[in-house]
């Protein structure tokens, strides 16, 4: 069987599960990182030097870590991946952008408004830091927002893009900060609520 290793309430986490949902893949999850710790461990350091999670171990031993990786991973090999990974060059390198625009520039700043106002007491806030975040957030938001102006996901149809994405956009709908009028990420946000793996493992309450 497939294993995951990573605690539930991570963001990169999440997007493994959710896919994993959508393909109906049997997988046991093994509790890891944060309050769980065991990712400094060297059985887990052997799987994962990087020290984070997800990891996945395929039931062949084959053991993968980044999240984004995993999912084109998981559409490459397991049946049913091709609806959510196109094969056209064009298509796909889209979908990868995508992605890859997740890592390289979205994921800071709203890993800087995530911890602030969820995993850091108020009296010890860095304000500061949201002040410069938040402005940041909201103009990759606004690329987006635009990008939505003739479709209904960033990358065309449904694919694993909507995946390294949604969590951090449930996480902007749900902060408690001041957003600016987005009516297409809205929109977006609610299609991706209709999807119950995506309400099942993403949009949950944040911890
Ligand atoms: N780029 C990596 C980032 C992985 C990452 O930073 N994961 C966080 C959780 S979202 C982590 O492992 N934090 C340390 C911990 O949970 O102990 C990926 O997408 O897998």
């Amino acid at each position: 069987m497939i294993t995951l290793w990573g605690r539930a309430n991570s963001v990169n986490v999440m997007k493994v599960l959710w896919l994993l949902d959508e393909l109906a893949l049997p997988f046991e999850r093994i509790e890891a990182g944060g309050a769980f710790g065991r990712t400094r461990d060297p059985d887990y350091l052997a799987m994962n030097p990087n020290a984070t999670v997800p990891t996945l171990v395929m039931p062949s031993g084959f053991t993968l870590w980044e999240s984004n990786a995993i999912l084109r991973y998981l559409c490459r090999t397991q049946p049913g991946g091709n609806a959510f990974y196109p094969e056209a060059p064009e298509a796909r390198a889209d979908v990868e952008r995508w992605m890859d625009w997740q890592l390289a520039s979205l994921g800071e700043p709203m890993r800087v408004l995530f911890w602030t106002f969820v995993r850091t007491p108020a009296a010890e806030r860095d304000m500061a830091a949201v002040a410069r975040a938040l402005p940041e957030a909201a103009r990759l938001w606004r690329m987006l927002e635009a990008r939505l102006a003739d479709r209904d996901h960033p990358a065309g149809g449904f694919s694993i893009a909507d995946m390294a994405l949604g969590g951090f956009l449930h996480r902007w709908f749900s902060l408690p900060i001041e957003r600016p009028e987005m009516p297409r990420l809205s929109a977006w946000y609610g299609r991706l609520l209709q999807r119950p793996a995506y309400a099942k493992h993403v949009a949950v309450p944040m911890s």
